[in-house]
């Protein structure tokens, strides 16, 4: 099958025809019909963080149950689903919780599938999976575990967005921070993530969404989805802003979704006294935060979110029935469609800011 292959940071990925073993014990095999390209992936190209490679990147995707292995009683052959990037084992200790989105499984993966061994491979060169899906191929191995399964009247290229971008944009308006209606909301990052923020808090009945990007292509989509003011971070200031909208008194809430620990910074002086602020982007390895701790003294909550806190089996069928009854808001997001041979131009497009998100379609 063709694979789009990371071999080494800083380069491009590179279109393979690779071997795809078949499904194992609790694995099946997913003709993938469309992934998402998030920022995520674009973090381990750019050397943000670490991964074993050669890889095969991915992690925002819909498609079809295509066989099933043994000891699979989850989905069948034909069953449209959209992929988890964490498995939810159900038995940990975070599963039966209810704190699936840090389930043990996921720490298992290390590049592999939960075995320790992997599917792919380019000749006798092993190649490693991307959390355990690689939605970057036509056709994709994973654990049952990493199965949603999903209506199939909802349109299946849509729904690879469900798989990182809403579930955790959204999830982090409603799970995370359990937004109040009436508040106030500022989401630095307009881009695929931050625009499900922006939704989430139309959802959760929030006051003011101020969107903050240093792009006025992200500003305008912000409008689209529902911010109700838009700060141009390239040469507004963001604080003075945030205070002149909220009256002098800062925002209740503040979501970070970039990635950057001067955004973290601006994010969290952005909030009120008892404000929260969320931590949604992933920062490089290393990065250090420093902050002055009497900032939080003043009952200010710092969080982190991975992915949207959600359980993805009961979290994305309900976005889903809110996307097709036209609460949510999912055509809009896609503002390039491309082929998996095109790949690089569209983590070039999201590299420059020209994306709201890029969809690759088999
Ligand atoms: P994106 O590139 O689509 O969006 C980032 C946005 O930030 C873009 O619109 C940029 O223009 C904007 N931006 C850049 N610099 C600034 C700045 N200084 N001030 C204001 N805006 C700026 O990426 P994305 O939405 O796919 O991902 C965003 C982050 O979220 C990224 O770090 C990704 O890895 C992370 C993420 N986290 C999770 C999770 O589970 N926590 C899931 C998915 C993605
Ligand atoms: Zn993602």
């Amino acid at each position: 099958m063709k694979a789009a292959v990371l071999y080494e940071k800083f380069q491009p990925l590179v279109i393979e025809n690779l071997e795809l073993e078949g499904p194992k014990e609790h694995e099946v095999l997913v003709k993938i019909t469309a992934s998402g390209v998030c920022h995520s992936d674009l973090h381990y190209m750019k050397g943000d963080r670490e991964h074993p490679m050669p890889v095969v990147l991915g992690h925002e995707g819909a498609g079809i149950i295509e066989e099933i292995g043994p000891g699979v009683t989850y989905a069948q052959p034909g069953d449209h689903v959209v992929l988890s990037f964490v498995p939810t084992c159900g038995r940990c200790s975070y599963c039966v919780k209810g704190r699936q989105n840090l389930c043990e499984a996921r720490y298992q993966l290390r590049g592999n599938m939960l075995d320790g061994t992997t599917r792919l491979r380019n000749g006798s060169q092993e190649v490693h999976h991307f959390n355990g899906l690689s939605t970057f191929g036509e056709y994709a191995v994973v654990p049952e575990d990493s199965l949603v399964k999903i209506r199939e009247d909802a349109p299946l290229d849509r729904m690879a967005l469900i798989g990182c971008g809403v579930a955790t944009g959204v999830g982090s308006v409603i799970n995370t921070a359990k937004v109040k209606p009436g508040s106030s909301v500022v989401v630095i990052g307009a881009g695929g993530v931050g625009l499900n923020v922006i939704q989430g808090a139309v959802l959760a009945g929030a006051e003011a969404i101020i969107a903050v990007d240093i792009y006025g292509n992200k500003l305008e989509n912000a409008l689209q989805f529902g911010a109700t003011h838009m700060v141009d971070a390239s040469g507004e200031d963001v604080l003075e802003r945030v205070k002149d909208i909220t009256r002098g008194e800062m925002a209740d809430y503040a979501f970070e979704v970039i990635g950057s620990t001067d955004a973290i910074n601006q994010a969290l002086a952005t909030t009120k006294r008892g404000g929260t602020t969320v931590v949604v982007g992933v920062t490089p390895t290393g990065a250090e935060l420093k902050i002055d701790p009497d900032f939080l003294h003043l009952d200010r909550i710092l969080m982190g979110c991975t992915y949207g806190s959600c359980y993805p089996r009961a979290d994305m069928p309900m976005l889903i029935d809110l996307y097709m009854a036209r609460r949510l808001k999912l055509d809009e997001l896609i503002s390039a469609t491309l082929k998996l041979e095109d790949i690089n131009s569209a983590f070039e497009a999201l590299d420059q800011g020209e994306v709201a998100r890029a969809i690759i379609r088999y």
